[in-house]
């Protein structure tokens, strides 16, 4: 073929390229900063705004993150040569299906050259059939017990849930809209399906597209560098999979008719289906095209009697069929339509309504900055409080304080908010921050496993406030778990339990709780139960947050920040309250400071 029709690289293919580079490098041993470079450069050229390769073959080397003379001598190579030698040689050198080896938990480069040299095993079909028939021990570093993790790993790789944590899911999705925005024809972009509705974890993404001009939006779509394959494109929908990402589909809508597209893509599937009923019993059948006069044959009307009602939003919807309008996290046939008619929905927290934090970590135990770092970034966020909550002393593994620290901790705290107030006096506050700004002085208290409180209760009298969690003997009885949890609510010094569950969504299963009693107590001593905002945990789950304020519960929505960073993890902690029908009146940390602290002086009375 002549250099000049060679078709040049696209930027998803130069994406793959240097994807499949880094991972050939990494069971090569080589490296891990190279092995990054690779992937980096790949993630980066994936998202350029230009071709990069046509613009690096024409001399036009335009600056892409991460891709410095080596990697773009490659491109140029391969844009008028049609190879790449280095990327040739890697192939030649192993089978790119010897990446795959590397997604077995527990399994390392090193590992994957040790099947491959010793065994020839380059799949994991070979690796299973090699480890069952007990073939991989005896090879250097591999012993009978590493043979066995390594079936167990394969099976949970099988047995792996193919759903994103929402933290994941919200930042694929965010650069995927910061892609299309601005795009020619594209007026409005909403992320529908369980995103929208903030479920915990996300399947695929779904985009909606408001646009008079369907066919250049899908096909600017299906054309993005981060798009790995094209599943299926039409005038209306596309589907794709991205680079070792997910599925998207994103479907288009007209101008001005958004109403019945919002709420058919958002969801929930049971949710439409109940929607659709209330129609049919008026007459109409519902789809994302809107809402069509049903025919006395109780088929749509077609022809001259045809009658299509569009709406423009998603509130005449709802009014359409005299419902409240129903926000995105109640969408899931859990009783919101029975509310949304008799005008009782919940009026749901949001993020603005929360005060402050009441669990966080520090250097002190096994946070990443120092505590007046921490105070400071919650400070800037505008917190009128943060509780530092630094392990207990029977955590080891988390550097838990003993007592003499735990005093250090005390005096460290003061001087910070003596420092504050001087600011406040003198009005110097850091941008975001508030006038009154406090920190307070916290523990994240272990619950030994025999129940016992892992701090004497005079020290536990000090705090201004105590957060108590289990961490270890996750196996005991559900009758020992409990009765563990029970002692922690109902001890005088204990306001809040953290991560009741204790789970890790898709890796651990949650603590064997009797729900109902951990409920019943909580209510009846006024301890709060946490939803804890870290997207691996979510606990409690947006179920249990319900049934425990309808339990009489009160919680607290907090981050349970290591960095600075995570401070916002409150943000996924309020999506899971929203779900679980919270209201701002339920969650103890949307008080003022002295409500804040009545409520915990009030704890050995309610007890
Ligand atoms: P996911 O992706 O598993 O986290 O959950 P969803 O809710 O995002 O489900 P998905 O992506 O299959 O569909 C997005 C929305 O589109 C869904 O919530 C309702 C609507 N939808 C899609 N296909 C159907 C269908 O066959 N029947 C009904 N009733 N609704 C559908
Ligand atoms: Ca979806
Ligand atoms: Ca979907
Ligand atoms: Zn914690």
């Amino acid at each position: 073929m002549p250099a000049d029709e060679r078709p040049v690289p696209s930027n998803g293919d130069l994406a793959r390229i240097f994807h499949e580079i880094g991972d050939l490098l990494e069971v090569r041993g080589e490296l891990v900063f190279k092995v990054l470079a690779y992937r980096k450069a790949a993630d980066a050229i994936a998202r350029a705004p230009f071709e990069v390769a046509s613009a690096y073959a024409s001399g036009d080397r335009r600056s892409v993150p991460g891709v410095g003379s080596a990697i773009g001598d490659k491109i140029v190579e391969l844009a008028t040569t049609g190879h790449m030698a280095f990327h040739d040689s890697l192939r030649a050198e192993m089978p790119a299906s010897l990446v795959d080896l590397l997604e077995v938990p527990g399994v390392g480069p090193k590992t994957v050259r040790a099947v491959w040299e010793g065994l020839g095993v380059e799949t994991l079909d070979d690796l299973r059939h090699a480890a069952e028939a007990g073939r991989l021990q005896g090879l250097r570093g591999i012993s009978a017990g590493t043979e066995q993790r390594i079936l167990e790993g394969i099976r949970q790789l099988e047995e792996r849930p193919q759903r994103m944590l929402i933290d994941r899911a919200q930042a694929v999705a965010d650069d995927l809209v910061a892609q299309l925005e601005g795009a020619p024809g594209v007026r409005r972009i909403v992320q529908a399906g369980s995103l929208r509705r903030r479920r915990e974890t996300v399947g695929d993404l779904d985009l909606l597209v408001e646009t008079d001009d369907p066919d250049t939006v899908i096909s600017r779509f299906t054309g993005l560098g981060v798009v790995d394959r094209v599943l299926g494109a039409g005038h209306a929908k596309a589907s794709v999979t991205l680079l070792r990402r997910p599925q998207v589909d994103l479907m288009v809508m007209p101008p001005g008719e958004a109403g019945t597209y919002l709420v058919h893509f958002t969801g929930s599937a049971a949710h439409n289906v109940a929607l659709r009923a209330i129609a049919r019993d008026r007459g109409w059948s519902l789809s994302e095209k809107g809402f069509l006069r049903l025919g006395p044959d109780g088929e749509p009307a077609t022809g001259a009697g045809a009658e299509l009602r569009t709406l423009p939003d998603e509130a005449a919807v709802y009014r359409f069929l005299d419902l409240a309008y129903v926000e995105p996290e109640l969408r899931e046939d859990g009783g919101e339509i029975a509310a949304a008619r008799e005008g009782r929905l919940p009026s749901l927290v949001t993020r603005g309504d929360l005060r402050g934090d009441l669990h966080a970590h520090s250097d002190w135990s096994d946070g990443v900055h120092a505590i007046e770092v921490m105070a400071d970034a919650a400070r800037r966020r505008g917190h009128a409080y943060q509780v530092l909550t630094d392990h207990s002393q029977s955590l080891a593994i988390a550097h838990g304080l003993e007592p003499a620290r735990v005093e250090q901790q005390r005096r460290v705290i003061a001087e910070l908010n003596a420092r504050y107030a001087v600011e406040d006096a003198v009005g110097t506050l850091p941008a975001g921050a508030v006038a009154g700004f406090r920190l307070l002085h916290g523990c994240e208290l272990e619950v030994r496993a025999d129940g016992a409180l892992d701090y004497p209760d005079d020290l536990l009298a000090r705090f201004d406030l105590v957060v108590a969690s289990v961490h270890v003997a996750r196996r005991q009885s559900r009758d020992e778990l409990t009765r563990r949890t029970l002692n922690a609510i109902r001890s005088p010094h204990v306001d809040v339990i953290a991560h009741p569950a204790g789970r890790m969504i898709q890796e651990r299963a949650d603590l064997d709780l009797d729900w109902d009693a951990v409920f019943e107590a909580a209510a009846a001593t006024g301890t709060a139960l946490e939803i804890n905002g870290s997207p691996p945990r979510l606990d409690l789950s947006a179920e249990r947050a319900r049934r425990a304020i309808e339990a009489g519960c009160l919680v607290a929505i907090d981050s349970d920040a290591h960095r600075t960073s995570e401070l916002d993890f409150l943000r996924w902690g309020v999506d899971q309250a929203r779900r679980g029908w919270v209201e701002a009146r339920h969650v103890v940390n949307t008080r003022p400071l002295p409500e804040l602290l009545a409520w915990v002086s009030g704890k050995p009375e309610r007890v």
